[in-house]
């Protein structure tokens, strides 16, 4: 039983939710040029957008026209926190502008007063995979400098304008998959070039995000002391492979280039594990004086968190770390990602006693292919089962382990566009959504059966995710 109230509800981006990518004066974003994959087949990314192809992001499912409705379904469940992210390019279409583009800022005000008409706070990620194109082109993205200038003069907008309406923010989203992914295009808009020097790439280019963000803690304490900003990481609980020390060895090397992004951002520094962690890419760089106030100054309130999986780590016999997925003991989703529910309440207890400050759960579901049976209806047991007992782990890590967490956002309550994939048939939904992987559909809005689940899940604080079959 879990006496502690958190907050509830789901969790979004713009890229993948609104549409409207040419609407009201907005830029294009890096989501903007990227077509979907052929199952398989990795996603790819023009340099501008070209005839003849399907961008998911262009119309997504319409969140822009259709917010109202949206926002109501969310309501209907009980919702009592959305996570959303405010779309760069509708505030600064290019990145580097002086002014806002006040029908952006308008269009925020609208979502954010509908949610707040039905006691939902908006949670608001400041950067979710929408970095400026113009800023990608003309700058070569956050290997400069400057855009820590641009970031911080969207913020500071943001801030002012939304300032009563929105408590708690979040700088990049899962900013640690920079050093995870070959290419960060989507965390960092890098896509190297021939010869570049890849690790020195990812490090700078983290070095000035962790500068922005520190620059955003400041500038939103200053515009209102009550703002809660956070970091944002994509948690990737890991297992040694066996008991050898190796493979024990094995699971902390793969650990510490994610925690290489909480420890600058929630410590402030650039710690023994973080200098560890550049000794193994060999990179190095000097550190000013004033970026290391500037990092201690601006910590951040929180860590909010994604946790879809876990994986298991070994040392090759050359030493090589290697990190499967398969592990023996987990089920799979439809797209091979292990299902460990244990492991929610294991990234939870590991970031709390790591760090010591409260934790969000941003990001947890199940992507899965949905059916209509013949009554019409979508029974997804699947999901229920998956968010019931990941939901019963993060109660004992509150009730058992003592952990502050201040909420759960699951994925995608209502089906929006798959990052990874650009599909539509990766539904993590409550609500279906009638659109298919090549853009066709009425976008007809449809209850699935785990939506009068999760509202009795979130009615009984998480207490009862029982499933009526
Ligand atoms: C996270 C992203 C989300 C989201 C989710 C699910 O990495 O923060 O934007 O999409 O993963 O991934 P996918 O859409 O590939 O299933």
């Amino acid at each position: 039983m879990m006496d502690k109230r958190i907050l509830w509800g789901g969790a979004t981006a713009a890229n993948q939710y609104e549409g409207a990518f040419n609407l009201d004066g907005k830029g294009l974003s890096i989501a903007d040029v990227e077509i979907g994959s052929k199952h398989g087949v990795p996603r790819e990314v023009h340099s501008d957008i070209k005839e003849g192809f399907y961008y998911p992001s262009h119309e997504a499912i319409d969140f822009y026209h259709r917010y109202k409705e949206d926002i109501a379904l969310f309501a209907e469940m009980g919702f009592t926190c959305f996570r959303m992210s405010i779309n760069w390019t509708r505030i600064f279409p290019q990145g580097d502008e002086l002014e806002p583009n006040e029908a952006g800022l308008a269009f925020y005000d609208k979502v954010f007063d509908e949610l707040l008409s039905y006691g939902i706070q908006p949670i608001v990620t400041l950067s979710h995979y929408e970095t400026p194109l113009h800023l990608v082109k003309t700058y070569g993205s956050w290997r400069s400098r400057e855009l820590i200038t641009f970031f911080e003069r969207f913020c500071r907008v943001v801030f002012e304008r939304y300032k009563d309406k929105v408590t708690y923010w979040m700088t990049f989203n899962e900013i640690n998959e920079i050093m995870n992914q070959d290419e960060p295009y989507h965390q960092a808009g890098i896509l190297f070039e021939e010869g570049e020097n890849r690790n020195l790439t990812k490090v700078l280019a983290s070095h000035h995000m962790f500068l922005a963000s520190a620059r955003a803690v400041l500038v939103g304490h200053e515009i209102n002391p009550n703002f809660k900003i956070g970091c944002m990481i994509q948690y990737p609980t890991t297992y040694p492979k066996h008991c050898k020390p190796e493979d024990v060895l094995a699971q902390r090397y793969h650990m510490m280039p994610n925690f290489y992004y909480s420890d600058v951002m929630s410590k402030g520094e650039y710690t023994n594990l973080c200098q560890a962690q550049l000794k193994r890419l060999g990179v190095s760089f000097n550190i000013s004086e004033s970026d290391r106030k500037l990092l201690k100054a601006g910590k951040v309130d929180y860590i909010a968190l994604s946790y879809y999986f876990s994986s298991v780590a070994s040392l090759d016999e050359n030493g090589q770390l290697l990190v499967e997925r398969s592990n023996p003991y987990l089920e799979r989703n439809d797209w091979d990602w292990p299902i460990d529910p244990i492991g929610l309440r294991i990234a939870l207890n590991e970031l709390y006693d790591r760090y010591q400050k409260p934790l969000f759960v941003v990001e947890n579901g199940l992507g899965a292919i949905d059916q209509f049976n013949a009554d019409g209806e979508i029974i997804d047991t699947y999901r229920m089962t998956y968010l019931g007992n990941h939901i019963n782990e993060l109660k004992k890590a509150i009730s058992e382990d003592f952990v502050d967490v201040i909420g759960y956002t699951c994925w995608g309550p209502i089906d929006i566009i798959s990052v990874g994939t650009g599909e539509m048939r990766k539904r993590y939904g409550f609500i279906y959504v009638d659109k298919d992987d090549t853009g066709k559909g009425s976008l007809r809005r449809i209850k699935k059966a785990s939506f009068n689940w999760y509202k009795k899940v979130i009615a009984s604080n998480g207490n009862d995710t029982s499933i009526n079959e």
